[in-house]
């Protein structure tokens, strides 16, 4: 997979050093901009951009990755889009993901940067159904580049947040001037909006990570659990019968075997997922760096609230597992261990302790579910509280 983190398992100094790469696709109807726009994201020119008939050839066109802070960025540019054409086009879209190894347009396409023609503000209904809601359907996340902005006139401006607001409310609209052109009063457009899409793709691609970083804990969390059982059981399976310890000493060794394996197996779990959620906030306090203008205190209030809420789930799921681990290790213990060298006896109790450690295997799970939902409210929170208040300042034009 191609932006990934398939280093969840890997060692934290591994993971600080992981460059994280997203893919962009730039979108809109013929002459709205985009092969300019991906001239200035680049900051050289390396699309053919002109005015006339359509300038892009169809297809989707990869250029080369180059990096942005942290990130490595691939960018797609495309053909334009026309009324009489859609399904062509889609036609090339999925061609297109077939050739990557993902299911889902949102897990290869991180941002949709759908070009609008600030100056023509329309939207036009095929740009609507077929294409940008389907995108919307399928989870992917658009930002919408207001191009032209330099030529637009303040009363054109608000026609093009009013039209996309209208149709797509709370989507972030970001204007767009890609070029410096020179206007026939001898004034020339000045560039703008490239860090704003930037920010943007950066909180698309933590969401992303975190989605998936929640998809991946549950998924480890269960395998490790299974995995914990089968050792236990190995080690009792090795550790009993006819010619080996017994009674207390077997007792003993099972019982302090049960509780090594799964405080290290699910530590290291634990590990994992914060190294990796260390890394997806680091990413988003670059992103949070690059706001300017917003209130300094209420972002702070904001991120201890996070820190805090963090913590809180964190003592909650260690305290809840303490529990389960001795609940089993009660158990264990109250199992009468000396006349376990007898075989159906040895075989009864190693049944007793398999179910014994699948109850403790779902209730831990249950938890870590708990867990991760608080995971994900908090980042909704951090939505909310935050970077709906960036977004909102953006689409009113403050910016
Ligand atoms: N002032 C200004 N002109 C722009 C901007 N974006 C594009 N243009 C101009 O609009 C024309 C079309 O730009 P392209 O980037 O080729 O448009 P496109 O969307 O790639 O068009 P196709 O490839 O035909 O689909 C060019 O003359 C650009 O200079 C912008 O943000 N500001
Ligand atoms: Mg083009």
């Amino acid at each position: 997979m191609h932006t990934d983190i398939t280093n969840v398992h890997g060692s934290k100094n591994r993971q600080t050093t992981k460059n994280y790469n997203t893919n962009i696709l730039i979108l809109g109807k013929t002459g709205v901009g985009k092969s300019s726009l991906v001239n200035y994201l680049y900051g050289q020119n390396i699309a053919i951009a002109k005015s006339g008939k359509p300038v892009t050839e169809r297809g989707f066109h990869r250029h080369a990755p180059f990096m942005y802070r942290s990130l490595t960025v691939t960018v797609y540019d495309s053909w334009g889009l026309e009324s009489d054409k859609v399904n062509e086009w889609r036609r090339d879209l999925t061609a297109e993901l077939e050739r990557t190894d993902t299911d889902n347009i949102a897990d290869w396409f991180h941002t949709v940067i759908y070009c609008y023609d600030a100056k023509r503000s329309r939207l036009d209904d095929y740009e609507k159904t077929h294409i940008l809601d389907e995108l919307v359907n399928n989870g992917v996340k658009i930002i919408f580049a207001m191009t032209k902005w330099g030529l637009c006139s303040e009363r054109e401006k608000s026609a093009a947040r009013e039209t996309l607001n209208k149709f797509y409310p709370g989507f972030s609209l970001i204007p767009i001037e890609s070029v410096s052109q020179k206007l026939r009063n001898q004034t020339t457009t000045v560039q703008q909006g490239r860090e704003e899409l930037f920010n943007e793709i950066c909180i698309n691609l933590r969401d992303n990570l975190i989605a998936r970083l929640i998809s991946r804990t549950r998924e480890q969390n269960l395998n490790t659990l299974k995995k914990s059982k089968e050792e236990v059981l190995e080690y009792y399976d090795s550790k009993s019968g006819f010619f080996t310890i017994y009674g207390e000493n077997l007792k003993n060794a099972i019982i302090k075997h049960t509780s090594e394996v799964y405080r290290a197996n699910l530590k290291r779990d634990y590990n994992d997922f914060s190294a990796f959620y260390d890394q997806i906030n680091d990413m988003s306090r670059q992103v949070v760096r690059a706001y300017t203008g917003l209130n300094i205190d209420t972002h702070g209030k904001i991120i201890d609230d996070i820190v805090s809420r963090y913590a809180n789930i964190v003592t909650g799921w260690e305290n809840s597992f303490r529990e389960y681990l001795s609940s089993i290790l009660m158990f264990l213990s109250g199992l009468p261990w000396l006349i376990i060298q007898r075989l159906w006896i040895t075989r009864s109790y190693r049944k007793k302790i398999e179910n014994k450690l699948d109850e403790l295997n779902r209730k831990v799970s249950d938890d870590i579910t708990v867990f991760l939902d608080s995971v994900q409210n908090t980042e909704n929170h951090i939505k909310e509280k935050f970077l709906n208040t960036m977004r909102a300042r953006m689409n009113s034009g403050k910016h």
